[in-house]
C-alpha cells in the first residue's frame, strides 16, 4: 500500500487517534529507549488539500525530482501541468570578465578614506562597474502539458492534495458516480514525470493530451508518443540550452494515437503519461555543451519508465523520496489536528489564529521543497527552486549570492538532508574554478576566489549596473561557510580535505589580498563595496552606498578566516598562509556599536535612507556566522538586538526572505516569542495559498529559511554545544521533533510537554564528546558511534 492512510474519510478521527497515540506514547517515553513517537502519528499533518482546483499558478502543487519539475494545477475538464527542467537557461557562457579594477583600486580607497563618498562614487562607476548590460539572462519554463477530458459536467467530493511523505499530487473527485483518480509525481530513479488518469468504471478515460512550448516544434513520435525540441532564448540572447521531450502515453484498455502535438486516448481504462527531458547543458563546464542527441535519451527514459507497471514506478519513487524525507518528525502541539483546506488554515492565521500544526506543515513543505529542487547531479535550488512559469523570470531566477542562495540551504544540514546541500557544493566549486579564480587574478589582481552579489548557470561575473548592489566582493566566501558546515554536522574528512579546506583556503587569499590598513585606525578593512542593497547618507547629505569597512563584509571576513583556521586545524595544517591569516584577523577591524546601543551597518554612524531595509547585513554575525554569541561577545548580542528592533520598528522584514532571516535572528537572541511572532508573520504577509513563498513575487528563498528559522527555535548547536528548545514560544508547549543533527555528528529528537523538555535522545553518528544544554543545566558525557542516549529533562538526568 503506497498510502498509508485514508484522505477521502475522517482525517479527524486519523488526527484524534494520532493525538492518542501521541498522549499515550509521550506519558510512556520516560521508559521507551527508542521512541517513535513522531514517527507513529499518521501524516494528516503532512498533506496540503484544497476543495477546489488551482484557479492561478500560485495555487498549484509543485512535484520535482531536483532536476525535472511540475505544477499541478487539479482541473477537471482541462488538467494543466506546467513543466520544469533546472537547465532550461537564455544566454550562453560568452561574457568575459574585464580587467583593471586593480589599478582602480587605491585611489577609490583613498577618496573612501578621506570621506569624499561622491567622487569615489564616480570613480567605482567608471572603473570598477565596467560590464555590459544587455538583456538579462533567465531560467525559463520548460512548457506546458494540457489534458484535456470529455468531463463537462459538475464535479462533486473534489479534493487536490500533495501528500509531502510520498511526495505524490493527487485529484479525486466524481462525475456522474465515476469516481476519477489522477496522480502525479516526479521519480528520481527513473528520471520522469508521471501522470495517471483512471476512473473506478471501465473505459471512461478520453483525453487529449497536448505539449506547448514557446521557441519550440512538437511531433508525434510513433503511435503514443511526442517529441517536442527547442531552444532557450529571450530578445538579443538566441543562444541558449537545447533541449528534447518526450511525452509517451500508456494506455490500459482503449485506444490510442499520436497526431500533430497531441496524444489522443478514448475509452481507456487507465492512462500514464511519461515524460522526460534533457537538453545540452553542461554542469561541469558550461561552455562546452553536451553533444549527446537529447531526443533519444528522452525517449529511452520514456520507453524504459514504461516497461515498469505503474504501481513499480510510484513505489520506486515513494521509497527514495522517503529515504529523505521519512528522517525528520515534528509535531508542535497536542491539541486535535484541524481537518481545514490547507487555504483555508492559511487565512485563518492571517485573520489571527494559531495554528501550530500548519507551522509543521510548512516546515516539512520546507524540507519537501529542498528535496525536491536540490538533488546530487543538478544544478542547485534557483530563486525558485526549479519552478517557474515565465520566459523572463524575476531576476531571472538566478543564484543570488548576497543571501538567497545560501538561505535556500540553511536547512539542509540541521534538517537531516545533507545530500541536497551536494548540488550548492558543486556549483559553487564549479564558480570557483570556471570564474571565481580569474576573476580575482584578472579584475582584482589578487589570489583565491570572488564572487559578486549574483550568477547564474553560466557562472558569469556581475561588473556592472549601481553600486548599491552591483558593487560587493563576498558572495563567494559567504559560500564557503556550508563546506565547513557539512563538514561539522556529518564528519566527513574526505570532504573537508578535498573540497572544504581548498575553498576555504581559495576564499582566505582573496580576502588576504583584498584587506587594506584603515589609516586611521590601523586595522584592516575591506572595500570598496555597498552593504547588500542599502545606502547610507554621506556627510554632504547625499546617498551614497560604497564605503569602506561595512559591518558585514568585516564579518563575512572574521566568518571566513575563523572557518579556514578550523579547517586547517582539523587537518594538522599549519603553514604559512594559516600563520597570515592569524596575523590578519588579530588586526581586523570588527563592527561597530554606535551612540544608541545599536550594531552600525557601516564603519560610521551614517544616517539611513532606508531604516526598515529588507537585507540585515550587518547582523551577519549573528546569523548565519557565530561571531556573535551570548557567552563570548554579549555586548555584540545587545547591539544585534537593538538594530533588530530598530528596523522592525521602521517597517523591516517586508519580503519573505528577510522574514525569514528574523526568525532566525531572533532565535539565535533566544526569543522565543519574537522568533515565533515573525513565524506568524510570514505565514501572514508572505506565503501563498500553495505554501510557496513570497517576495512579492514567488521567491523560494523565504521557505527554505523559514524552515531553517523554525528548526533553531527548537534546536541550535553553533557554540561548542548542543542548545535544546532555546527559543520554544508558549503556542508550541507541548510536541516533540526526531531527527534534526546537530554539529559534532549527532542526531537529535526532543519531547516536551507545558514548554517543558520531557526527553531527550541523541544518536552519536561520529563518537565525539556531547555537550548538552537545557535552559542552565550543561551535560557532558563521551559518545560512541552509532550509539543512542536518552536522558531526562530538565536536569539532563539519565
Ligand atoms: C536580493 C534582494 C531582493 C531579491 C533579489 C532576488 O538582491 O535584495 O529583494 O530577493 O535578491
Amino acid at each position: 500500500m503506497p498510502f498509508h492512510f485514508q484522505r477521502k474519510t475522517g482525517s479527524v478521527l486519523v488526527g484524534l487517534d494520532s493525538l492518542c497515540i501521541f498522549l499515550l506514547i509521550s506519558a510512556a517515553c520516560a521508559i521507551q529507549t527508542v521512541p517513535t513517537l513522531c514517527a507513529q502519528t499518521p501524516a494528516p499533518e503532512l498533506v496540503l488539500w484544497y476543495p477546489q482546483t488551482a484557479n492561478n499558478w500560485v495555487e498549484a502543487l509543485p512535484v520535482g525530482n531536483g532536476r525535472l519539475g511540475a505544477m499541478v494545477f487539479g482541473g477537471v475538464e482541462r488538467e494543466r501541468i506546467q513543466l520544469n527542467e533546472d537547465s532550461i537557461w537564455v544566454g550562453d557562457p560568452s561574457r568575459q570578465i574585464p580587467t583593471g579594477a586593480a589599478e582602480a583600486l587605491p585611489e577609490i580607497r583613498r577618496l573612501l578614506f578621506e570621506g569624499n563618498y561622491a567622487q569615489a562614487d564616480a570613480l567605482v562607476r567608471k572603473r570598477l562597474l565596467v560590464g555590459r548590460r544587455g538583456d538579462h539572462t533567465t531560467h525559463q519554463t520548460l512548457g506546458d502539458l494540457w489534458i484535456e477530458t470529455d468531463l463537462t459536467n459538475r464535479p462533486t467530493r473534489y479534493r487536490r492534495e500533495l501528500a509531502l511523505d510520498t511526495a505524490v499530487a493527487r485529484t479525486t473527485f466524481e462525475v456522474e458516480g465515476i469516481e476519477y483518480i489522477r496522480e502525479v509525481f516526479c521519480s528520481v530513479p527513473d528520471q520522469v514525470l508521471v501522470v495517471r488518469f483512471s476512473a473506478d468504471k471501465s473505459a471512461k478515460v478520453n483525453l487529449v493530451i497536448t505539449l506547448t512550448r514557446t521557441n519550440s516544434y512538437v511531433r508525434p513520435q510513433g503511435n503514443d508518443c511526442l517529441l517536442m525540441t527547442g531552444q532557450a532564448a529571450r530578445g538579443s540572447l538566441t543562444n541558449g540550452v537545447k533541449f528534447a521531450v518526450a511525452l509517451k502515453a500508456v494506455v490500459d484498455g482503449g485506444q490510442v494515437g499520436a497526431q500533430g502535438n497531441s496524444i489522443r486516448v478514448s475509452n481507456a481504462n487507465a492512462v500514464t503519461l511519461l515524460l522526460a527531458a534533457f537538453t545540452d547543458y553542461n554542469m561541469r563546464n558550461p561552455s562546452v555543451p553536451l553533444t549527446r542527441d537529447n531526443a533519444i535519451v528522452a525517449v529511452k527514459h520514456v520507453s524504459a519508465a514504461a516497461k515498469l507497471a505503474y504501481k513499480k514506478l510510484l513505489n520506486r519513487s515513494i521509497t527514495e523520496h522517503k529515504r529523505l524525507f521519512s528522517r525528520v518528525n515534528l509535531r508542535l502541539t497536542d491539541k486535535p489536528f484541524a481537518n481545514l483546506p490547507t487555504d483555508e488554515r492559511l487565512e485563518n492565521v492571517k485573520r489571527g489564529a494559531h495554528d501550530p500544526d500548519l507551522i509543521a506543515l510548512y516546515f516539512q513543505f520546507g524540507r519537501y521543497l529542498l528535496i525536491s529542487s536540490s538533488r546530487p547531479g543538478d544544478l542547485p535550488a534557483n530563486l525558485q527552486g526549479i519552478w517557474n512559469e515565465h520566459l523572463v523570470a524575476p531576476w531571472g531566477a538566478d543564484y543570488h549570492l548576497n543571501i538567497n542562495l545560501q538561505m535556500n540551504y540553511w536547512p539542509a544540514e540541521v534538517c537531516n538532508l545533507a545530500e541536497c546541500h551536494i548540488p550548492f557544493f558543486d556549483f559553487i566549486e564549479s564558480y570557483a574554478h570556471h570564474t571565481g579564480r580569474r576573476a580575482a587574478r584578472q579584475f582584482y589582481g589578487m589570489r583565491g576566489f570572488v564572487a559578486h552579489y549574483t550568477t547564474d548557470a553560466w557562472l558569469y561575473l556581475p561588473t556592472a549596473g549601481d553600486p548599491l548592489w552591483a558593487l560587493w566582493q563576498m558572495g563567494g566566501a559567504w559560500c564557503t561557510r556550508h563546506f565547513i558546515e557539512h563538514y561539522w554536522f556529518g564528519g566527513d574528512r574526505t570532504f573537508l580535505r578535498d573540497r572544504a579546506y581548498p575553498i576555504l583556503r581559495d576564499a582566505a587569499l582573496f580576502l588576504l589580498d583584498w584587506l587594506v590598513e584603515d589609516p586611521t585606525t590601523g586595522k584592516l578593512v575591506a572595500g570598496p563595496s555597498a552593504s547588500p542593497e542599502n545606502a547610507f547618507f554621506g556627510p554632504d547629505g547625499k546617498r551614497y552606498s560604497v564605503s569602506m569597512g561595512t559591518a558585514m563584509d568585516q564579518e563575512i571576513v572574521w566568518d571566513t578566516f575563523n572557518n579556514f583556521l578550523a579547517a586547517a586545524k582539523e587537518l594538522g595544517i599549519s603553514n604559512e598562509l594559516t600563520g597570515n591569516v592569524e596575523a590578519a584577523l588579530s588586526k581586523l577591524a570588527w563592527p561597530k556599536i554606535g551612540s544608541d546601543g545599536r550594531l552600525l551597518e557601516w564603519a560610521h554612524e551614517f544616517g539611513e535612507p532606508e531604516p526598515g531595509h529588507r537585507h540585515i547585513s550587518h547582523l551577519y554575525g549573528l546569523h548565519p556566522g557565530y561571531q556573535f554569541t551570548f557567552d563570548k561577545t554579549p555586548q555584540y548580542i545587545a547591539a544585534a538586538r537593538k538594530s533588530l528592533e530598530h528596523r522592525l520598528a521602521h517597517g523591516g522584514g517586508h519580503t519573505g526572505w528577510s522574514r525569514a532571516w528574523i526568525i532566525n535572528f531572533w532565535a539565535r537572541l533566544r526569543d522565543a516569542e519574537k522568533a515565533y511572532e515573525n513565524v506568524q508573520l510570514l505565514l501572514q504577509k508572505s506565503t501563498l495559498p500553495n505554501l510557496f513563498d513570497t517576495h512579492p513575487p514567488f521567491q523560494i528563498d523565504g521557505n527554505f529559511g523559514g524552515t531553517a528559522g523554525i528548526a533553531e527555535m527548537l534546536l541550535q548547536s553553533h557554540e561548542g554545544q548542543i542548545t535544546l528548545l532555546p527559543a520554544l514560544p508558549q503556542a508550541w508547549r507541548t510536541g516533540c521533533f526526531e531527527g534534526l543533527r546537530a554539529r559534532g555528528g549527532f542526531e537529535l529528537s526532543a519531547w516536551w510537554r507545558d514548554g517543558k523538555l520531557e526527553r531527550v535522545r541523541v544518536k552519536s553518528l561520529l563518537g565525539k564528546p556531547c555537550r548538552l544544554r537545557y535552559g542552565s543545566t550543561l551535560k557532558e558525557f563521551k559518545t560512541a558511534p552509532g550509539k543512542i542516549y536518552t536522558l531526562r529533562g530538565p536536569g539532563l538526568e539519565w
